[in-house]
């Protein structure tokens, strides 16, 4: 599958590019990651392919492969690096799931921080 070109209008393409700056935490030939401009939590990272997918379902799963090569590692990196014992991966598809940027990002989210955790209604009911 081709990959697909960046898209001028998405601003993750632009950090990609380097036209806009980011607090990066590791490059390779396919991902990026960087701390979130609005963080959650201490930490709050994303992990994003450098080929532009608006949502996961449109994504090849060659590019999952090499997200999936960098999470666990990735994850893991940044709780230890702010002392969380525990942390969240969550992933948006679809405004009404809450994606604001439709270029496709793994949150990396530190918990159990004291005086930074947020409330998250998980499991529901
Ligand atoms: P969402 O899953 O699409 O809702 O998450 C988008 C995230 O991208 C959100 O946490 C923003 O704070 C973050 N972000 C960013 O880190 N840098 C930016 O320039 C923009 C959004 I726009």
């Amino acid at each position: 599958m081709p990959t697909p070109p960046p898209d001028p209008d998405c601003i993750f393409c632009r950090i990609v590019a380097g036209d806009i700056p980011c607090h990066k935490l590791h490059k390779d030939e396919h991902t990026l990651a960087f701390l979130d401009i609005n963080p959650t939590a201490p930490g709050h990272t994303l992990l994003i392919p450098k080929a532009h997918n608006a949502r996961l379902d449109e994504m090849p799963g060659e590019t999952m492969a090499k997200l999936g090569a960098v999470l666990p590692r990735l994850a893991g990196a940044v709780a230890g690096a702010v002392g969380a014992p525990g942390y969240n991966i969550l992933q948006n598809n679809g405004a009404e799931a809450g994606q604001a940027v439709f270029h496709v990002h793994f949150h990396i989210i530190p918990r159990g921080l004291p005086g930074s955790d947020f409330r998250f209604d998980w499991p529901a009911g």
